[in-house]
């Protein structure tokens, strides 16, 4: 009952954004304004193609008055710098991994939970709802908005050396990890010799082999083109990565409500846009890679039973870490989420 208050007044929340943003932009409070927005993949990817449609709507909403720089391929930096920049107001937006945001708010550590959700429909739900909503107002006071999640996906596991096929696989390989905590934990309890690694350095990483693997969702592995330099892929779907669009608080703040309206608005398309593009390549990724020359194999149900066991330890680190009331809070969503 509880969660259908919420969701009902999300909705009229977002229905009033609608209203003041569906003013004509030549009567609506908006300024000439330009927005350097930052991110760390290639144009050529699923997070570039969302940020064109962010851009695009932001012109269309404010009738050209603000305008989107999009600068791709950590230009700007890897995650953590922009984030700097934007708390610091150098940049105006940005769109990472909530993974490299847990130093910001440690209550980001919930979405790096191994097998926390089972398929997109209980991440969208998660995400989108009272828990995402209180992980993503965190960061309010660190100098930043969380305007809406995006989709990076289901990971999956990538090396040079050989096939993995059960944990004991992972033994001795180098794996590079994103700047994470749980995420480095994780990778240490299966056994494998993780190392902290800013995506921006992971390409070339993987080809001087300075580390033998990584982990990331096909998307990813495709748009980068990691199938150069990786011949190994297992199909593990450990976790399912959030992206997460910014904004800097200080950029914020010297908005107007009709502005910041337009970038809300802006915000939730790209977001309906981007997670519909990336099921649609995410779909047709793993023939492609196959297509490429990559050795796939999916880690049999038994092993993956394993995985889940040995990660237990981790599961309880993060409880800790978010706090156990959002814990128990995100546990019961997932009940009800799994018994309707
Ligand atoms: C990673 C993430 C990346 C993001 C991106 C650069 O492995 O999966 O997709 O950080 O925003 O680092």
């Amino acid at each position: 009952f509880k969660t259908r208050r919420n969701t009902l007044a999300a909705a009229v929340a977002l229905a009033a954004v609608a209203l003041s943003a569906a003013l004509p932009a030549q009567a609506a409070d908006i300024k000439p304004r330009l927005i350097r927005f930052g991110y760390g993949l290639a144009e050529n990817s699923n997070q570039g193609r969302a940020v064109k449609v962010f851009a695009d709507e932001v012109a269309k909403l404010s009738g050209g008055k603000m305008k989107v720089r999009a600068i791709g391929g950590a230009a700007l930096g890897p995650d953590t710098q922009m984030q700097q920049a934007l708390i610091g107001g150098a940049q105006e937006m940005m769109v990472g991994s909530t993974a490299t945001l847990v130093g910001i708010a440690k209550e980001m550590a919930l979405w790096d939970t191994p097998f926390l959700v089972n398929n997109v429909r209980e991440a969208d739900a998660l995400l989108d709802g009272p828990v995402g909503d209180k992980v993503r107002g965190k960061l309010t006071d660190k100098g930043l908005v969380g305007l809406v999640y995006w989709e990076n996906g289901f990971r999956n596991l990538t090396n040079s050396k050989h096939a993995v096929n059960k944990l004991e696989d992972l033994d001795g390989i180098k794996l590079r990890v994103m700047q994470n905590n749980v995420f480095l934990d994780s990778f240490k309890q299966l056994g494998a010799n993780a190392v902290p690694l800013p995506y921006s350095e992971l390409f070339s990483a993987l080809e001087t082999k300075a580390v033998d693997g990584q982990e990331n969702p096909y998307n990813t592995i495709l748009s980068a083109k990691f199938y150069e330099v990786q011949k190994y892929l297992t199909v593990t779907n450990h976790v399912y990565s959030p992206w997460i669009v910014t904004v800097s608080k200080k950029f914020w703040d010297g908005l107007s409500k009709d502005e910041q309206a337009v970038l809300q608005q802006a915000a939730v398309k790209s977001r309906d846009f981007e997670r519909k593009d990336t099921r649609e390549e995410a779909a047709k990724a793993l023939a492609e890679l196959k297509a490429k020359g990559m050795a796939v194999n999916e880690l049999s149900p038994a092993e993956t039973a394993r995985m889940r066991d040995k990660l237990t330890r981790v599961n309880a680190g993060v409880a800790t870490q978010v706090g156990m009331d959002l814990w128990t809070e995100t546990q019961g969503q997932l009940a009800k989420l799994r018994g309707g």
